[in-house]
């Protein structure tokens, strides 16, 4: 069975911001606060500290119920670490085989921040993709390259593609606790900064969950 996932809020994390804090204690922090899912994301990480860093974030996980652990990029990584899913972007090996790598009972999360990109995404076969990131909603020194933002309504045009097949959302870029009441039709925000960069990471998560409300469909 594929695992469940509650796209509410979703911490990326960034190994850099988190400093000497480190990114599984931040993750504890943040998910006593209310984070509803985790991505382990380290793009300057050699395979074998991604997959202790996955290791250590999935032994903070393992006394809460229900938060999904994705890696970024590295299907491999995910498999052997016993990750719940990975997460890819348009530069990475196509879905179809991602999924086939996975199997069944695993979570796939694609980037799609254009027309172009949900179209593709869109036309993959059923099953393939459970979860999309839609970005940037704003630009964002976390990720400069991820270019101009969409702004909320170009997200929530985008993401209302996505939801009219049946795939859960969630938006990126730019968002903390100030912003996030801005995003709606997503199921929900993705965040990096906003938590990893926080003087503390646990408050920062409560105040994006209280700014987001109750709603489980935003
Ligand atoms: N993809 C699109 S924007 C982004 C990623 C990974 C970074 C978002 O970081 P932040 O700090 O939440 O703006
Ligand atoms: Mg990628």
């Amino acid at each position: 069975m594929r695992p469940a996932l509650d796209p509410t809020l979703y911490l990326v994390t960034d190994t850099a911001l988190a400093g000497a804090r480190g990114v599984p204690d931040i993750v504890r922090a943040a998910v006593a606060g209310g984070v509803t899912a985790v991505q382990v994301r380290d793009k300057t990480a050699s395979r074998r500290e991604l997959y202790a860093l996955t290791l250590a974030v999935r032994e903070v996980l393992a006394g809460t119920s229900g938060v999904a652990l994705f890696v970024n990029d590295a299907v491999d990584v995910a498999l052997l670490a016993g990750a719940d899913g990975v997460h890819i972007g348009q530069d990475d090996l196509p879905p179809a085989e991602v999924r086939a790598l996975l199997g069944p009972d695993r979570l796939l999360g694609l980037s799609a921040g254009s027309d172009a990109e949900m179209a593709a995404t869109l036309a993959l076969p059923p099953g393939t993709v459970d979860v999309v990131g839609v970005g940037p909603v704003w630009s964002t020194p976390t990720k400069p390259d991820a270019g101009t933002g969409l702004g909320p309504e170009g997200v929530a045009a985008l993401a209302a593609q996505a939801r009219a097949a049946g795939l859960s959302t969630v938006a990126i870029g730019g968002i903390d606790a100030a912003r996030a009441a801005a995003v709606t039709g997503v199921d929900g925000v993705c965040v990096v900064s906003a938590i990893c960069a926080a003087p503390d990471p646990g408050a920062a998560a409560r105040a994006l969950r209280s700014a987001l409300g109750t709603a489980a469909v935003r």
